[in-house]
Order: C-alpha cells, then structure tokens, then sequence
C-alpha cells in the first residue's frame, strides 16, 4: 500500500530515514533511469562515488518516497535532493537521450555483465574494459592465458549462470528453514531471522541473509563455525574445488564478541558473518527443498509440456548466495536494523544519528558522543533504537530507499 501523504506536506529536506520509502511507488519510470545513470556514474569513477553517483540515488530516493507521480519540472523543483542533471531526466520523461546512450553503449553494456559477476566489482570490470575484454569468454581467455581472479571471483564465475537468477522468496524461506533445522541439532533455541531485501517485502533478491541470534551468550560463541561446518558435511555448499580446505567463501570470525571489542562503535560491522553458496535441491532430504525446486519448475507444467520424469529428475541443482551471520543477543537489535537494509536506508540512518545527536550507530550498538565520556545506549528491539534516535518506527516495508 502507498503512503498517503498528500504532496503538499512532503518534505525532501528531511532524511530519507525520516519519511518512509516503500518499495512500490509512482515514480519508477524516473527512479529507474536515475538509477542508470547512477550505475554509469559508478563505472567510470568508482572513486567518485560521493559526489555523481550519490547525486543521483539522492533524487531517485526523493521520488521513490513522493506521495504522487511526478508530472511537472516544477514539483520535482521544490525537492531540494533532485539536481539539474535528475531533473532534465523528469523533464524529459525518463527516458532522456542520455540514458538511452548509456543502455546502448558498449562500455555500460561490459561493465554490467563485468559486474554481475560475483567478487567483481566496479573497478575490476573496469581493469578488465580496458584490457579490452568485452565478455565472460574473454576474460575466460585471459584466465587460461595465467590471469589470476580472486577466489570470490573463480566462484562467481563458476556458478554464474546460476548467480544471476534471483532467488524466489519461497526459497529463502526453505533455505531459513534448513538453517534452522540444522542449528537446532547443535544448538537448541537459535532466534534466526530472514533480513535483507526479503524482510523489507520483496518477492526475490539476489541473495539469502539470515541473522542468527541466542539468548545466552556463551551459546553464541563458535556457533557460526560449527553451523558452516554442519552444513558443509551434508554437501549444502559448494566449493572452489574439493582440495580447498574449506567451502566457504569467507569466515570471518571475532574474538571477544563481548561489548568491550565494540567500544564507540568504531567498526561498521565486524559480526561473525560467513559469505557462502548453497547448493540446492541436489539429492538433499529434504521434502521442503523438493517443495520449492518443483515450484520454481512449475511451469513446465502450466504448459502441459511437463515430460512427466519424476519430481527429482526435474530438480536441476541450483547455486545461491547465502550470507549467515551470527550476532550476541545484546547487539541483535542492531544487527538486525543493519542488515534489513536498504544500504541507502541505513547510511541515511546513520548519517542523521551523528549529524543530528552526535550518537554513533553500527550492526553492534549506539553510542552518544555528546556525553562525556561516551556512554553506551542500548535498545532491546529495533522500536527502542528508533525511539532512542528521536525517529518515528519505520516499518521494514517502508525502508526501501
Ligand atoms: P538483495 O539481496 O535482495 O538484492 O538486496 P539486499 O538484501 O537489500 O542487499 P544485500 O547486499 O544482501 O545486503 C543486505 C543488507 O546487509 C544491506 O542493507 C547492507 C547490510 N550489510 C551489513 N554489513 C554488510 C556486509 O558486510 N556486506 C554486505 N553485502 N551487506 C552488509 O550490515
Ligand atoms: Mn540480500
Ligand atoms: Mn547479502
């Protein structure tokens, strides 16, 4: 349902935490063309992403939280977050010269396939253009040719094809609930919540999130090792090759998680967290995977074109990111604050935190500098943090910014 703030009310000279953002909204076809024309930003100069690229996202969240669809220069005029550039995109009905020169060119259409590949960011897509790559089988070419990819890389483009499905949220769901059968095999009681894009009531992403939390401290140490090394003996996850020791993509664990380690909230997130890949509906046992590959296979039989193999033959194994990460109880509030996201949401978040009552926010906690000596807050849900910043709650729907 759309927010119905009636337009006149509408204020852009807020923070974008301070109005809610919901993630249908009237503006699409602008916000979808800043978002090009963001992206190009990014490609040509990730180093200056303070300035173009974060121009642009300022005015596409601007329209994705105005009450209306924007007709006239004149309303988008008065929000103070959309420049002259985003402006001559409205006034030209989103679908400006520019774009279209963007969509067609042959250095955004490399950077984009570049960059769809996990591990690869903007500034080695760009390496590549200039190395005069042009697509996956060149850069293929190059690595047999001796050119080294990082180990996220080698993954990303083993499984690409896979990667860039997006993962139905019916899947996330079954990937959660195989988390949480597992876990409570090593430890009853887990608290274990679907974050991202998900919780923010999206219907796919681009990956799973899940946010593992237990009321008992001494229970959450080691927890995120021992769950990994679980999942990877029942050849849930894939690996760079069976010699690497490990199937994990990343581990990174914290000594110490107690709050002294998290002191003024330096860190921006230093929880344990694992970057993984699921193997899914491969020969697993379990009738809830089975469930959701011969749902994502319907339509085979929509069709009436289904062969008629049997449920296990269609399941075609299928490879996700998982991102697992594993928080104190104390720091769950913020941790999962931090990773519902949006990314946009939550810079927006913390910029107004130090900018408007000098607190430090972090996936760990909240700490105000105006006393002296910096005092620890602390929230026991995302209601209290929201309270503690003086901010209206924000459901997680309306955090799409
Ligand atoms: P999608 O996967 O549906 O495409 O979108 P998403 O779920 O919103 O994006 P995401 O990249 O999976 O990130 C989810 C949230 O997690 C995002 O708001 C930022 C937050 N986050 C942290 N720490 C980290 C981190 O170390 N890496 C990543 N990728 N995200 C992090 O708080
Ligand atoms: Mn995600
Ligand atoms: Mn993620």
């Amino acid at each position: 349902k759309l927010e119905e703030t009636s337009p006149n009310e509408y204020q852009d000279n807020k923070f974008v935490c301070q109005r809610a953002t919901p993630l249908k909204h009237h503006n699409t076809k602008f916000t979808d063309a800043l978002e090009i024309l963001e992206r190009h930003a990014v490609y040509v100069d990730s180093t200056q992403r303070d300035s173009r690229a974060l121009a642009f996202r300022r005015a596409a969240c601007a329209l994705k939280s105005y009450p209306k669809q924007i007709t006239r220069i004149e309303e988008a005029s008065k929000l103070s977050s959309v420049g002259n550039h985003s402006k001559k995109e409205i006034l030209e009905n989103g679908s400006s010269d520019e774009v279209q020169d963007i969509l067609s060119s042959e250095f955004f259409k490399t950077m984009e396939v570049f960059s769809s590949i996990y591990g690869c960011g903007p500034a080695t897509a760009r390496k590549w253009y200039e190395k005069g790559y042009r697509s996956i089988a060149d850069v293929h070419h190059a690595v047999s040719d001796g050119m080294k990819l990082t180990e996220q890389q080698t993954m990303g483009f083993k499984y690409h094809s896979d990667l860039v499905k997006p993962v139905p949220k019916e899947e996330a769901i079954n990937i959660k609930d195989i988390v949480i059968k597992e876990l409570s095999k090593i430890q009853p009681n887990c608290i274990v919540e679907l974050v991202g894009g998900y919780r923010r009531g999206k219907l796919s992403g681009h990956d799973v999130d899940i946010l593992i939390t237990h009321q008992n401290n001494s229970k959450v140490e080691g927890l995120l090792h021992k769950l990994v090394e679980r999942l990877e003996k029942l050849d849930l996850m894939v690996g760079r090759n069976p010699h690497f020791e490990s199937k994990t993509l990343y581990l990174k664990s914290v000594k110490g998680i107690g709050e002294g380690s998290q002191r003024q909230g330096g860190h921006m997130d230093s929880l344990d967290h694992c970057f993984c890949m699921f193997q899914m509906g491969k020969s697993f046992e379990n009738e809830k995977v089975e469930h959701s590959c011969m749902q994502t296979t319907g339509e085979a039989d929509e069709t009436g074109t289904s062969t008629g193999s049997s449920s296990s033959e269609q399941m075609a194994a299928v490879v996700r990111r998982v991102d697992l990460i594993v928080a104190p109880h104390k720091q769950f509030p913020f941790a999962l604050l931090g990773w519902t996201g949006s990314k946009q949401f939550n810079r927006s978040l913390r910029d107004y935190a130090w900018k408007v009552l000098k607190v430090k926010l972090s996936n760990h906690g909240m700490w105000d500098h105006k006393h002296i000596p910096v005092r620890q807050v602390e929230a026991t849900s995302e209601q209290e943090i929201f309270h503690e910043l003086k901010l209206e709650y924000r459901d997680p729907h309306d955090r799409n910014a």
